[in-house]
C-alpha cells in the first residue's frame, strides 16, 4: 500500500512537473521498486513507454488528450498518406513549431497495438504494409529537452489491392525491347532482362481515337525478326483477356508502328498497358515465363470523348451525316469542311487534341439537310492529329480526324 501511494506521488510528480514547468527536474520510475533516480531530462523512449493512460485513469484525465503536451512544442497537423504500391504507403505532416523531431506511430485499423518510429523530417515511407488493407497512424512532435507534444488527430488509409495482372518475363540474350513511344510515353529502356515495370509512365488515350504506337527492339549482337503485341486492359478488371484488349500487333527486323483506335467502351480511368516483344512469332499470351523476348508494362489514362455520343441509336441513325476535311493533312491556315447533315438546324462544331481538350468551338446557324461547305480558318494549330466533331444538340452527328503538318 505505502509502495503504492509513493507510487502515485512519484506519477503525480511527474504529471505536474510536464504541465507546469518548461525546464524541470523530476523522478524517473523504475519498475516495481518506486525507486526513484533523477534525470535533468527525459529522452524519447523513457516519454514514449510511460503508461500515461494508467496516470490519466488513476487522476481521471480524459484519455484522449496528452499529459505531455508543452507550451512551444505543436502538434503536428496536416497528416496525408498515398500509396507508393500495395505494401508501402508515403505518409507527411506539417511542420509543427518547436519540434526537432516526430514520432510517427501507426497500426492496423483492427489493431490495438502502436509500431512507434522516430523520423527527423516530416514524411516517411511505411513499409511492409497488408495490400487492401486500413490503417491508423498520428504524430507528435518531440521538442527541446525530450518534451513531446500531444498527438495529432488520427489520419487512416487504405492500402491499395495487390497488382492483379499475370506477370510475364522473356529472356533478353539476343534481343530486348529498346524504345515504346505512344503519346506522351517515349520511352528508351534497354534491356530489362525480360520484363521492364513501366507504370509509372502513362499517357492519356481519348475513346473513339486512332493512335499509333511505335516499337523499336534492341540487340545484343545482329537484328532478328521480333512479332509484337500491344494489350490494354480497356475493362480494367485485371486482365488483358478481354474482347478487344489485344489493341495491336505488328513484326518487323527494325522499328515498327501501328495504329489503333480506342474503343468508344473502354472505361475512363486509369489502366495497364502491356507490351509484349517475342522472336519470330507471336507469344499470343500477355502472361507467363517465355524465352527471347521481353514485355514492358506502362499505364494509360483512358479519357472520355470530349463529346459524348448520346446514344448509340441516334448515332447510327445518323449515318448519312459525314464530316471531311480537306486538304488533309492542312498544310496552309485554312481548310475545308464539307458536313453532310442528315436533318437541317444549326451545328456546333468543335476541335479538340487527341487528350481531349477543346481548342475551338463554334456554331454554324441554318445547315441545310445534305451537304454543307464549311470553311476552317486562321488555323494556328501546331502540328499533329486533331479531331473535329460536328454537333446537333447533344448527339454527335459526325466527326473524323485530321492532321496539321506545316
Ligand atoms: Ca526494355
Ligand atoms: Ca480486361
Ligand atoms: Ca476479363
Amino acid at each position: 500500500m505505502k509502495r503504492k501511494i509513493l507510487s502515485l506521488l512519484l506519477l503525480l510528480s511527474f504529471v505536474l512537473a510536464q504541465v507546469y514547468c518548461q525546464s524541470f527536474i523530476i523522478e524517473d520510475i523504475v519498475g516495481e521498486q518506486g525507486v526513484s533516480s533523477q534525470h535533468t531530462s527525459f529522452d524519447d523512449n523513457q516519454l514514449d513507454n510511460f503508461n500515461a493512460g494508467h496516470v490519466k485513469s488513476l487522476l481521471g484525465l480524459n484519455q484522449n488528450s496528452d499529459l505531455v503536451a508543452a507550451a512551444g512544442c505543436g502538434v503536428p497537423a496536416g497528416l496525408a498518406a498515398s500509396p507508393l504500391n500495395s505494401t508501402t504507403e508515403h505518409v507527411s505532416w506539417g511542420i509543427a513549431g518547436g519540434a526537432l523531431k516526430y514520432r510517427l506511430n501507426y497500426k492496423e485499423a483492427s489493431g490495438t497495438v502502436w509500431t512507434n518510429l522516430t523520423v527527423n523530417g516530416t514524411s516517411y515511407n511505411i513499409t511492409g504494409l497488408t495490400p487492401s488493407t486500413t490503417y491508423q497512424f498520428r504524430v507528435r512532435s518531440v521538442c527541446a529537452g525530450g518534451v513531446t507534444s500531444a498527438f495529432s488527430s488520427i489520419k487512416k488509409f487504405k492500402t491499395v489491392g495487390a497488382d492483379p495482372y499475370c506477370t510475364i518475363s522473356g529472356t533478353t540474350d539476343f534481343e530486348y525491347i529498346n524504345n515504346v513511344t505512344l503519346g506522351a510515353i517515349n520511352n528508351t529502356s534497354g534491356n530489362n532482362s525480360g520484363f521492364g515495370d513501366y507504370t509509372a509512365l502513362s499517357t492519356g488515350l481519348v475513346q473513339g481515337a486512332t493512335r499509333k504506337i511505335t516499337l523499336t527492339p534492341g540487340f545484343t549482337g545482329s537484328s532478328w525478326p521480333e512479332y509484337w503485341e500491344v494489350y490494354i486492359d480497356y475493362n480494367q478488371d485485371g486482365d488483358f483477356a478481354d474482347a478487344g484488349e489485344l489493341v495491336a500487333k505488328n513484326y518487323g527486323e527494325g522499328t515498327v508502328t501501328k495504329k489503333f483506335t480506342i474503343p468508344l467502351t473502354a472505361l475512363t480511368g486509369k489502366t495497364r498497358m502491356r507490351v509484349v516483344m517475342h522472336f519470330n512469332s507471336y507469344l499470343g499470351t500477355p502472361c507467363g515465363a517465355y524465352s527471347d523476348g521481353e514485355a514492358e508494362d506502362y499505364s494509360v489514362k483512358i479519357v472520355a470523348a470530349p463529346f459524348a455520343v448520346a446514344d448509340a441509336e441516334n448515332f447510327n441513325a445518323a449515318s448519312l451525316n459525314s464530316l471531311v476535311v480537306s486538304p488533309n493533312p492542312v498544310k496552309g491556315s485554312s481548310a475545308n469542311v464539307v458536313l453532310q447533315a442528315g436533318k437541317p438546324g444549326s451545328v456546333n462544331i468543335k476541335i479538340a487534341d487527341l487528350s481531349g481538350r477543346i481548342l475551338r468551338s463554334e456554331t454554324i446557324n441554318s445547315m441545310i439537310a445534305g451537304k454543307n461547305n464549311y470553311s476552317l480558318r486562321n488555323i494556328n494549330l501546331l502540328p499533329g492529329t486533331y479531331m473535329i466533331m460536328a454537333q446537333q444538340g447533344n448527339a454527335v452527328i459526325a466527326r473524323t480526324q485530321f492532321v496539321v503538318d506545316k
